[in-house]
């Protein structure tokens, strides 16, 4: 099995075609393992097969995909190897470079070969495939094994996120064969492999998936499992809960059914409760006889039992009216690009600790697993986004493309479901979601969603006129972005507070929905000091933020369940006259350091937090304390 990756190519050439000797290789110890590799965040290609594959659009049917995704760890009967490192990669410098384009090579997906042996091949980044590589690397424990991946970032109008190719023919300006990536959104799109591929074991027969959804009755808990087992049908599972001391609260046995905990700790969001993001783990464990004896298998899976619900003008976790006051991210940084980082995602929980907030989205993909487990862990609560964003083109209104967003969808909801962070799906950001084929587009999405996990809200993010938007009558949580006084009636604070309360009202008025402010905020070099304030200083950004908190102040009383910031840090982008090396709307600089709009929004977070915690719950008051670290 095979697993994880993440790729987007910064050179412009394409990527290498199917290989008779495979470039970019990795050399590692197999032995006699089941050995996995894993892409996750493979920058897409085209689609072309896709439809062809599934036939006709999927609303309310079965899902497409083969197989479940569980994240890989160790446990009495797996291993798992990191293949971090060094990988050596080769871009294509030959005189014939361009043939991929001229071939399409970007219709076909992602590749990846062992010993080379084609073995799997995935479409669309962001999000892991596997594949069962057992028999090719078998040969020994002391032999090595080649894994070669191909990757190929080039967007086409299908892939998620669309893009086009513009080939520049004016060869008064530009060389022969000239030609650009363009692309609908505003973040870079990086080359490479962007997160661990990893290799891991499973025994012949073994645990392939759970799903868990959970509930209350009364002080009840409810874990609802669901096992899924491969390679026999003539197997035992026993299933058991702990709480976070090793205690087993409550156990079971087969394939599926309901696990009841009395008095349970729930899982709350941090700054929600004393005692937030609280797991039991369930454990796993089959057995099965083969003709060559005994086999067990055993899985260890982080449970946290918690409820979500929407109301016509709130959001509820474990029946409690939940506002979001958090961020949108980026997985980008200094140096690292957009690659996958621990000390980097340690620092950035501690300053979200800090800052108070107790959401992100992630904006505009879906983020690392790992990413994922901390939010679990530290009870940041996520809406959890595909890489649906740059919609803009008719042609991305295609049943090609639905098909594509229909599985991605399926993708996301396969990986990321059993974690009790992830409270609703977003399906996508910004589209023109006032085009006519969006509509159909965004009924059928959401539908999908929904079917695929019934336990959460569903939305997109939106930046349409609340008359124009046919995408919205299908969402659960209207999540609205808006940057006034900035693309806009530029160094006029003064009007936003008129603007922002219209957007709600007309928002709200129409839809009768709770709303998210899921975007705004304001481009701030660092050290940047303007009095009166003025466009790029700090002190705009300042201004700007209060400007809106004003008027959140007076909506989350009705009907705003939400505020995130854009952004959490600044980000790489590509280059325009309206990027200064990049996108400089963070509260913390790219190298995550605090810029006065992190303290002004620090002493706001920890404020509402005091203010909309669960008043059943003595969460400490010491909030707004001087500590770098006050959690
Ligand atoms: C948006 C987009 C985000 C951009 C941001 C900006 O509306 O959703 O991707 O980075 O505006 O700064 O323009």
């Amino acid at each position: 099995m095979a697993r994880e990756a993440s790729a987007g190519a910064r050179d412009r050439s394409p990527a290498p075609g199917p290989p008779s000797a495979p470039p970019g290789a990795r050399r590692l110890a197999a032995g006699g393992w089941r050995l996995a590799a894993s892409g996750a965040g493979i920058m897409a290609r085209g689609p072309a097969g896709a439809a062809a594959v599934l036939g006709p659009l999927l609303w309310g049917c079965a899902l497409a995909l083969q197989g479940g995704m569980l994240y890989p760890r160790e446990s009495p009967s797996r291993e798992r190897k990191e293949l971090d490192g060094l990988w050596s990669f080769r871009a294509d410098f030959s005189d014939n470079r361009r043939q991929g384009f001229e071939q399409q090579w970007y219709r076909t997906p992602l590749r990846e070969w062992v010993n080379g042996v084609h073995v799997a091949e995935h479409e669309g980044g962001h999000l892991p495939f596997e594949a069962d590589v057992s028999k090719l690397v078998q040969s020994g424990p002391l032999s090595s094994c080649r894994i070669t991946i191909a990757i190929n970032n080039t967007l086409t109008p299908h892939t998620l996120p669309p893009g086009t190719i513009l080939y520049q023919k004016d060869t008064s300006k530009y060389p022969k064969g000239y030609f650009v990536q363009n692309t609908h959104f505003d973040f870079f799109n990086y080359a490479g492999l962007h997160r661990p591929v990893l290799l891991y074991t499973t025994p012949t027969i073994y645990i392939d998936d759970i799903t868990i959804t959970t509930g209350m009755d009364q002080n009840t808990g409810l874990v609802n499992y669901k096992v899924f087992v491969q390679g026999s049908e003539h197997f035992q599972l026993e299933v058991r809960l702990l709480d976070e001391e090793g205690k087993v609260v409550a156990q079971g046995t087969g394939d599926q059914g309901q696990l009841q905990v009395p008095s349970a700790y729930l899982w709350w969001p941090y700054l929600m409760h004393e005692h937030p993001a609280y797991l039991y783990s369930l454990e796993v464990r089959l057995t099965a006889q083969t003709e060559a004896g005994p086999v067990s298998d055993f899985y260890a899976l982080p449970v946290g039992i918690r409820t979500v619900a929407v109301t016509e003008n709130q959001f509820l976790i474990n029946g409690k009216p939940f506002y979001f006051h958090g961020v949108n991210k980026h997985e980008d940084a200094d140096i690292r690009g957009k690659g996958f980082d621990w000390p980097l995602l340690v620092k950035d929980f501690n300053l979200l600790r800090w800052l108070g907030a107790n959401s992100f989205r992630t904006s505009h993909y879906p983020y690392a697993e790992e990413v994922m487990q901390l939010c679990d862990r530290y009870g940041i609560v996520v809406i959890d986004e595909s890489p649906g964003v740059g919609i803009v083109l008719t042609q991305s209104y295609s049943n090609v493309s639905l098909q594509h967003h229909l599985e991605v969808m399926e993708e996301l909801v396969r990986r990321d479901k059993n974690h009790p962070a992830v409270v609703m799906w977003s399906v996508a950001n910004e589209p023109a979601s006032y085009l006519k084929p969006a509509g159909y587009y965004f009924k059928t999405l959401i539908a999908h969603t929904k079917d695929l996990d019934p336990s959460r809200p569903v939305t997109f993010v939106t930046n349409s006129n609340y008359e124009a938007d046919l995408g919205a009558p299908y969402v659960d949580v209207i999540c609205v972005n808006s940057y006034y006084s900035w693309y806009h009636d530029y160094g006029h604070m003064e009007v936003i507070q008129l603007q922002l309360a219209t957007q709600f009202e007309k928002w709200y008025r129409t839809y009768q929905k709770p709303i998210i402010q899921s975007e705004y905020g304001a481009e701030t070099i660092a050290g940047f000091h303007q009095d009166p304030p003025l466009m790029f200083s700090e002190e705009y950004q300042k201004g700007l933020l209060e400007q809106y908190h004003l008027v959140l102040d007076q909506k989350r009383k009705e009907y705003v369940v939400g505020e995130l910031i854009w952004n959490f840090a600044d980000f790489m982008t590509d280059q325009s006259p309206q990027r200064a090396m990049g996108n400089k709307k963070g509260i913390f600089t790219r190298q995550r350091q605090p810029k006065g709009a992190a303290f002004l929004l620090r002493e706001r977070y920890w404020k509402l937090a005091n203010e909309t915690r669960y008043h059943g719950s003595a969460v400490k008051s010491q909030c707004v304390g001087n500590s770098p670290f006050t959690f």
